[in-house]
């Protein structure tokens, strides 16, 4: 029988000299496929023998290192549900992604380690490891014991591989369920669209617990069996330096607008690069063109999203035309719906839907949501609002779903309104996104005051910082009389748009 598990085929793609380089990281470390292939060996071994139950979770907030690259394919090859969590996640967060997914294991870093395990327990968790960067952590010391041999396990393609966590319009997270089968379809077809080589190598500088990261960039090196440059964190002056010993880019536009301001930056630094790829948030066409300009390369930009991975991308060869997405990828459908729920013709504007082998399989222990988001002929409704322009590239002009995207991550007004409005003296707020020159999008927050009480912005920002992962805090807070509403009452955040737009105008 055919094994569906993602690893396998990844696995698969190891290549015949086992002992070359697979991944190089910033700190002087040189993995080898044998150190991939052992590495994974034993700490599936070690989730074996916890005796988990099938489709157990395997939650991990750590930081980025190739071990927890390392536990991420432990777990596919393994059989189990990978549950990946922002580094930023604070406390709350944390409790209600435990206390939703009910994870078999927790990881995460030894500072944390204290209140972490204290949600676990309190979750019923009793596995709890630590992870940390520097090739340390109760994890790896109970892997040491476990043997380096194990047979992957065995796969329907429909079997759950991930859960990520999306924020919700209203209301709390939704994990969206990922299967094997979704991310190989996702993985094959890129390595085919953009024309992976032998020889190509892979500059990995995006956090590993999002998609981008996690999917889009190790999956794509290691189906073409490429290596990767590892970078623990982005440093563009870091990146510059690995450019010429490098073929592949991958990064959000935050990180095109901090290279581009690197003097180093150059078509020399440049010269053996084969591909950049920008998604995750709208790449802006001076970006693409100063890019162009610099580095003679044409950025290629695809869009995507957690519960579909890749759904478009610009050609590879052939135009790729800055301030699109590109064309739908192969196997995936992708229409345009106007109001009525009728299909739209070139040109015109409407919500953006999907259908194709890499579309989730719902979200997590939620049916009525994931009903909600599909149409009744089995299209997934995206979210984003858009159009395909006559030769048929497809533009996203907007969101039908109230989100910031800030550097890449998303942020949902509604659960950071939520937390302003619990604060004593807080009548009513407004959170919107405004253009910033560095993250693309920012949240600023707009706050009434109940009758008699003060208000300061600052404290307000200063509170939210002390329950909320740092990307979530809007950097400015504003303190008014009100909030401009239309004739059902419904506050007009287009208006309040307007009115901050030029906050942070380069
Ligand atoms: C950091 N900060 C941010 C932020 N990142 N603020 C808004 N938006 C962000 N994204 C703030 C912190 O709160 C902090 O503020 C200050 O910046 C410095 O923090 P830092 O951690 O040192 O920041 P830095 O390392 O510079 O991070 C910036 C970044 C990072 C752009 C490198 O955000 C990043 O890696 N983004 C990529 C996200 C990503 O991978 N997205 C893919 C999602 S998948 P203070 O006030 O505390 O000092 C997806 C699907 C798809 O969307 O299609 O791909
Ligand atoms: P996430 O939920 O983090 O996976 O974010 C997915 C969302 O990011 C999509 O629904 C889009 O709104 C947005 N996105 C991803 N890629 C692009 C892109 N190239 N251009 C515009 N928006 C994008």
């Amino acid at each position: 029988m055919k094994n569906n598990n993602l690893f396998a085929a990844l696995r698969a793609a190891f290549p015949d000299d086992l002992d070359a380089s697979a991944v190089e990281t910033d700190n002087g470390l040189f993995y080898s496929w044998r150190d991939l292939e052992r590495g994974t060996a034993m700490l599936a071994n070690l989730l074996v023998s916890l005796q988990l139950p099938a489709g157990a979770r395997i939650a991990v907030q750590v930081e980025k290192s190739v071990e927890a690259m390392m536990l991420y394919l432990a777990t596919l090859r393994a059989g189990y549900v990978f549950l990946p969590l922002n580094t930023a996640y604070q406390s709350a967060e944390m409790a209600y992604f435990i206390a939703n997914a009910e994870p078999s294991v927790v990881v995460c870093s030894r500072k944390n380690f204290g209140w972490v395990s204290k949600i676990a327990f309190q979750q019923g968790t009793y596995n709890v490891f630590s992870l940390d960067d520097n090739r340390s952590g109760s994890l790896l010391d109970r892997a040491a014991q476990c043997s380096d041999r194990h047979e992957v396990v065995q796969c329907k393609a429909e079997d759950l591989a991930a859960i990520l966590y999306t924020s919700g319009t209203t209301g709390r997270s939704k994990g969206a369920m990922l299967s094997h089968g979704n991310m190989l379809s996702n993985a094959q077809v890129l390595k085919d669209y953009w024309a992976w080589k032998p020889g190509d190598v892979l500059i990995h500088a995006l956090p590993i617990f999002h998609v981008h990261g996690l999917f889009v960039a190790i999956h794509g090196a290691l189906i073409n069996g490429s290596k990767m440059i590892w970078l623990s964190k982005f440093d563009p002056q870091l990146v510059v330096d690995k450019l010429p010993e490098a073929t592949v880019f991958m990064g959000v536009p935050t990180l095109y607008v901090r290279l581009l301001a690197e003097l180093g930056l150059t078509r020399e630094t440049c010269r053996n690069m084969r591909l950049f790829v920008a998604g995750s948030a709208p790449l802006l066409i001076e970006t693409f063109r100063a890019w162009q300009e610099r580095t003679g390369h044409t950025i290629l930009e695809r869009y995507g999203m957690s519960e579909t991975a890749m759904l478009t991308s610009n050609p590879y060869d052939g135009e790729r035309r800055g301030g699109t997405v590109g064309f739908a990828l192969p196997g995936v459908t992708l229409r345009v719906q106007g109001d009525r729920g009728q299909t739209l013709p070139a040109g015109e504007v409407g919500g953006i839907e999907v259908k194709g082998p890499n579309v989730f399989q719902g979200y997590w222990r939620m049916p009525e949501k994931t009903k909600e988001e599909f149409t009744a002929d089995g299209y997934f409704r995206t979210g984003d609002v858009g159009k395909i322009d006559e030769r048929g590239y497809i533009h996203i002009v907007g969101r039908s779903k109230d989100l910031i995207i800030s550097g890449g991550y998303n942020v949902y007004p509604a659960e950071i309104e939520g937390y302003i409005n619990d604060m004593p003296g807080v009548a009513e707020s407004a959170v919107v996104g405004v253009p910033h020159p560095d993250f693309g999008e920012v949240g600023v927050a707009i706050v009434i005051a109940k009758p008699g009480s003060t208000l300061d912005g600052d404290a307000i920002i200063a509170a939210l910082k002390a329950g909320l992962a740092n990307f979530k805090i809007p950097k400015r807070c504003f303190v008014v009389n009100e909030l401009p509403r239309n004739t059902m009452g419904k506050v007009q955040k287009n208006l309040l748009r307007e009115q901050y737009k030029a906050l942070f105008a380069a």
